[in-house]
């Protein structure tokens, strides 16, 4: 880096992206590691895979302060044969119905079901709701995955248009 002359960095430097640029210490065997992971899972170049480090760090240290409010999903396989299970599904998403989205139900088998909940609200309420549910005798398996808007919350705002709405207009 040293070496690297002030105007050969000025054009690396993704000054028009609001990026800052930094150095670390890195013990030469874990930077051998961590670039030999890269490499292998294609994960992008070094500094792209320790933005998404840090992004990861701090969702989860959000998601961990139950104090906090979060947005995440939880995903269910259960079976649909289980008595009362669907009603209890049912009655426990209308009790949370502030905090269920949405919810899309896919019929796996003759007896599988697999249901993913899109939900937001407070961190303790979605952990107890997921508690609740995935308790419920007939649930084979699931897991809650929480998410953060806050953690974005002071990042620069951009028009948010998805490609999606775009290709429907085209259509149009
Ligand atoms: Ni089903």
């Amino acid at each position: 880096m040293a070496r690297t002359s002030r105007r050969a960095l000025k054009a690396a430097a993704p000054a028009d992206r609001g990026l800052e640029r930094v150095s670390l210490a890195i013990e030469p065997a874990l930077l051998q590691e961590f670039d030999r992971l890269l490499a292998a899972r294609a994960l992008g170049n070094r500094s792209e895979a320790m933005r998404d480090l840090m992004r990861k760090r701090l969702v989860e240290d959000h998601a961990a302060d139950d104090r906090g409010h979060g947005v995440g999903t939880l995903t269910l396989v259960y079976d649909h044969d289980q008595r009362e299970l669907s009603d209890r599904l049912v009655e426990a998403g209308h009790a949370h119905h502030a905090n269920v989205l949405a919810t899309m139900h896919v019929h796996l088998d003759s007896h599988l079901c697999l249901e993913v909940l899109a939900l937001q609200g407070p961190v303790a309420t979605l952990r107890a709701f997921a508690d609740r549910v995935l308790g419920l005798k007939g649930v084979l398996h699931g897991q809650l995955v929480l998410s953060s808007t806050a953690v974005w919350a002071g990042r620069p705002a951009r028009p948010h248009r998805h490609r999606a709405e775009g290709v429907a207009r085209a259509g149009r």
